[in-house]
C-alpha cells in the first residue's frame, strides 16, 4: 500500500480527504497523530512542518501532499475512482473549488475559532472574537440556505470535493452554533451529508474521540 494518511480521527480537516478515500474505495494506511506526544509530534513535524493535518505520504511516487484540498486534488489526479470528486469540465471544477474554499474559509475557520476558544487557558479567551465568529457562521448559513434551495449536493446533482469540505464543516458548525429551524435547506443538506455512507463512516470512526471535543455537552 503506497498511500499513508497522517491524521487525527476527530480533526475536521482530516475528514475531508477521508471522505474522498471512502467515496472511491481507495486503499490507504492511517497513522494517528498525537500532537500531545513528543515522539508522534516530532515525527509529524518532519512531514508537515506547520504541524497541521492532514498530510498524505505517497511512497510509490515519493511525494508528500499537504492541505486537505490538495490531498483530494492529488487523489483525483493520480488515484481516480468512480466518483469524480473534481470534475473534468473546467467550469464545473472551478465551481467545486469555489465551494470548497467557501466551506473552508467561511464555515470551518469560524467554527475552529469558537472551538479553540474553549480550549484556551482561563483569562486568555476572546469573547469578542467568538461573537464575530458566530456572526460569520450565521452569515454563511444564510448564504448556504439560498444556495441549497434546489440542489442535492454543494454544486448540483453530483457529490464532489465541495461536499467532502461541507460535511465536516457543517457537522461541527452545527455543534457550536446550532442551525435550529431558521435554515431548513441547510438542515436538509446537513442531514443528507450525514446519511452519505462515506460521511457516516468518518463520524463512526471519530466516536471514541468525541469525548475530547469541548462542545460535546453543549
Ligand atoms: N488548511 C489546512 C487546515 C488544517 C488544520 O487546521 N488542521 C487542524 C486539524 S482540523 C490541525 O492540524 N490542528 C492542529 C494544530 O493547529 O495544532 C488544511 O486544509 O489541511
Amino acid at each position: 500500500m503506497s498511500l499513508t494518511m497522517h491524521l487525527h480521527p476527530l480533526a475536521s480537516f482530516c475528514w475531508k480527504p477521508l471522505i474522498a478515500f471512502y467515496e472511491n474505495g481507495t486503499p490507504f494506511a492511517a497513522v494517528i497523530v498525537d500532537l500531545g506526544d513528543e515522539q508522534s509530534r516530532s515525527a509529524f513535524l518532519r512531514i508537515s512542518p506547520t504541524g497541521k493535518m492532514p498530510a498524505l505520504r505517497d511512497d510509490a511516487r515519493d511525494h508528500t501532499v499537504l492541505e486537505s484540498t490538495i490531498v483530494i486534488e492529488y487523489l483525483a489526479a493520480h488515484y481516480p475512482g468512480p466518483v469524480d470528486l473534481v470534475p473534468p469540465d473546467i467550469d464545473l471544477a472551478l465551481a467545486v473549488r469555489q465551494a470548497d474554499r467557501f466551506y473552508d474559509f467561511y464555515v470551518q475557520a469560524p467554527m475552529q475559532k469558537i472551538v479553540a476558544d474553549r480550549l484556551r487557558p482561563q483569562g486568555k479567551t476572546d469573547p469578542f472574537g467568538v461573537e464575530e465568529a458566530r456572526a460569520q457562521l450565521r452569515n454563511a448559513y444564510s448564504i448556504i440556505e439560498q444556495e441549497m434551495q434546489s440542489k442535492t449536493w454543494a454544486t448540483g446533482e453530483a457529490f464532489t470535493m465541495a461536499d467532502c469540505a461541507a460535511a465536516p464543516a457543517l457537522f461541527y458548525a452545527n455543534k457550536v452554533e446550532p442551525l435550529g429551524d431558521k435554515y431548513p435547506a441547510v438542515r436538509r443538506y446537513h442531514d443528507r451529508l450525514l446519511q452519505r455512507p462515506s460521511v457516516a463512516r468518518v463520524i463512526e470512526e471519530a466516536q471514541p474521540y468525541f469525548k475530547f471535543f469541548p462542545y460535546n455537552n453543549g
